[in-house]
């Protein structure tokens, strides 16, 4: 694996040490914000991670080195460059064997994660059971890694451009806790209900690192949903949201877009409806997450 892996020195010294560590991910860079938003969000982001105690690790493929933690300049090079493939966990041999450059969905971070030996994941949202998906049979790779992979992922919620309810569904059959931070609600990115409840509610970093001790301890495989809601202040308002999504569903469906250009497509075009406001609220809940993860990382250093 060694030939496959690059950890820069500060994220090898702090995980030698048993420091926290927690893990980003670059699709979220590259794929999910428009230039120069996201190498802005992923900069205070690392902030964020910092200034909880915790030590920032942004993963992504360059010249085909699975890097972790990256520089000032490669952060700015995935922001703006358009050479870079959008690297799931099937992506990911060719994208290596060919030195190419690859930013990394939640899938593909877990397992780089896993390899450096880091428990904790912020993003903003995963991937999940796309709506239609019993006629596309679109489901997120993210899905199926969260059944194997040893990460414990912070995020929003799920999007309602999936449909919620089967992306549940999905992750009850695979064994995958979902656990509300703060909240009994299983939030929806934009929005901090969903509809659906989530079975259980944690409300401090202490007893959410503990919950991952448990599970691997026993050696239940897999990761950990961590569904932490935006913000009040900056969540969107229900109808607003809703409709943006409906119309981008619809010019995702006339426009003919597949695989994995769906998600970027209809983030961006959601963007475009809101004139904007999707793009803050995106911004707030990933900062958001920042924080409880950074937290989260603390308290599982703690114990372990
Ligand atoms: N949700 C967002 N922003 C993103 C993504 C999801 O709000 O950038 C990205 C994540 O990297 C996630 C990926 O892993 O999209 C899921 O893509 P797909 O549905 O093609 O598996
Ligand atoms: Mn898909």
């Amino acid at each position: 694996m060694k030939q496959y892996l690059d950890i820069n020195e500060e994220v090898k010294k702090a995980l030698e040490n048993n420091q926290p560590v927690v893990a980003l991910e670059s699709t979220i860079i590259s794929h999910g914000m428009p230039y120069p938003q996201n190498v802005e969000t992923a900069r205070k982001v690392e902030e964020i991670v910092r200034a909880q105690g915790a030590i920032p690790a942004t993963i992504a493929v360059i010249d085909g080195k699975l890097k972790v933690g990256l520089t000032t300049e490669e952060l700015e090079f995935f922001g703006q460059s358009s050479d870079i493939l959008k690297a799931s966990r099937r992506d990911l041999p060719y994208i290596v064997a060919q030195g190419l450059h690859g930013a990394t969905t939640v899938a593909t971070t877990m397992i780089i994660a896993e390899m450096a030996g880091i428990k904790v994941f912020v993003t903003g949202g995963i991937g999940g059971v796309h709506r239609g998906a019993s006629e596309s049979f679109d489901i997120s790779a993210d899905l199926q890694e969260l059944a194997k992979t040893d990460v414990a992922v912070v995020c929003a919620g799920v999007k309602s451009i999936l449909d919620i309810g089967l992306t549940l569904e999905y992750l009850e059959t695979q064994g995958v806790p979902v656990l509300g931070y703060q909240t009994k609600d299983f939030p929806a990115f934009y929005t901090r209900k969903s509809g659906f409840e989530v079975l259980y509610q944690l409300d401090d970093a202490m007893s959410t690192a503990k919950t991952m001790v448990a599970k691997w301890d026993m050696n239940l495989k897999g990761g950990i949903v961590i569904a932490n809601p935006v913000p009040e202040a900056q969540a969107m308002e229900e109808h607003v949201i809703a409709k943006a999504i409906e119309e981008s569903l619809k010019a995702c469906d006339d426009q003919n877009i597949k695989g994995k250009d769906i998600t970027p497509f209809l983030l961006g075009r959601i963007k475009d409806v809101t004139k904007g406001s999707s793009l803050d609220t995106n911004i707030a809940l990933v900062y958001n997450n920042a924080k409880v993860g950074g937290q989260i990382a603390v308290a599982y250093s703690k114990i372990k």
